[in-house]
């Protein structure tokens, strides 16, 4: 007994981490639907050893499907989840495009699992942000323990938040300058990124900060708690895969640094890897095709009273995009459909 999956934009290098994780994690599905958009269609696609060919998004009918991973921009997801949500089956949406809706839940299952209740409303879900996935699944259990007030965080996100482009534009660029003739321009992103940083990532909003940082201060009240301000600065780096994070943390108590420690150590979905020597730490190379989140360099804030810093590391096309998708699949299917 199992679910009818759908994965919407299955191509795409989110879609097939999704199909990755369905299988290592041996969800279980009864029947299985790939779907592309025109250009895609007949793309072959694998789940375990089983070879998929994508059909048409356009034309497909949802009707009798259990659950729809959508992993698709905007305005593909505004044309078809409402399609798919209408006609029976749950949209585990990635986009931004549902995600501050209030009639949507927005869910990462080690926070906020009761909140997926509230599906029933628009019969869809969404996914969060990357870079809000990995610091709210860190910042739980410790606003659970002594009440967060305020978190100042700055990240140093891989290229492949932005697309298989942008994987080819960093390694291009990257051979450019070794390869006499072979310089690559920046196109993707609007500085070059091979040996470079851009504190830039989607487009600027009217007060100076930028839509990846405004996603992170809204998800962040909205998965964890409306009260807990959050300033972030959002930073492209030249990784491929695997999004870093600095964060700081004031709290309403003290909260010392072990205990911190600890209370991470037991928290869902994250392994501590913290020890004050050399490489005693988490890298993102070294996070890839991982299902945690890794925090190390867990230490005091000096500065002020009830201070914490950590450093925060994920693979971002799983816990920051396909693997919370099909973690939320999952909770749905324990708490609503239980047919697995
Ligand atoms: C990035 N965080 O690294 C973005 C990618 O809202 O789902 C994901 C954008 C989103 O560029």
């Amino acid at each position: 007994m199992g679910y009818r999956v759908v994965v919407v934009g299955a191509t795409g290098n989110v879609g097939r981490e999704m199909l990755n994780i369905l299988d290592e994690r041996q969800f279980p599905i009864e029947e299985l639907e790939v779907l592309a958009s025109r250009k895609s269609l007949g793309t072959e696609c694998m789940l375990g050893d089983k070879t998929y060919k994508t059909k048409d998004l356009d034309t497909f009918d949802f009707t009798g499907w259990d659950i729809a991973l959508f992993a698709v921009g905007s305005t593909a997801t505004k044309e078809y989840a409402p399609k798919a949500a209408k006609a029976g089956c749950v949209v585990i949406d990635n986009s931004s495009l549902y995600r501050y809706d209030p009639e949507v839940p927005l869910i990462v299952p080690e926070c906020n699992p009761d909140d997926i209740e509230l599906y029933s409303k628009k019969n869809i879900i969404a996914n969060p942000n990357c870079s809000t996935a990995q610091m709210v699944v860190a910042l739980k259990p410790l606003h659970d323990r002594a009440k967060i007030k305020r978190v100042v965080v700055s990240t140093y996100q891989s290229v492949s938040g932005s697309g298989k482009e942008a994987i080819d534009e960093l390694w291009n660029q990257t051979k450019g300058k070794y390869v006499p003739g072979q310089e690559v321009e920046a196109k993707v992103y609007p500085k070059e990124i091979a040996f470079n940083v851009i504190p830039h990532i989607d487009v600027f909003m009217e007060d100076g900060t930028t839509k990846e940082e405004w996603k992170m201060v809204a998800e962040t009240k909205k998965i964890v708690d409306p009260a807990i301000k959050v300033t972030a600065t959002c930073v492209r780096v030249p990784v491929f895969v695997g999004h870093s994070e600095s964060i700081n943390i004031e709290f309403e108590e003290f909260l010392d640094e072990d205990e911190a420690r600890e209370i991470l150590r037991t928290a869902p979905g994250i392994m501590v890897v913290d020890k004050r020597e050399d490489g005693g730490y988490v890298t993102p190379a070294e996070c890839v095709g991982e299902f945690a989140t890794y925090i190390s360099r867990i230490r005091q804030d000096s500065t002020i009273d009830n201070g914490i810093n950590l450093w925060c590391v994920s693979d971002n096309l799983r816990k920051g995009a396909a693997l919370n998708a099909v973690q939320i699949a999952e909770l749905y299917g324990r708490r609503i459909l239980k047919k697995g």
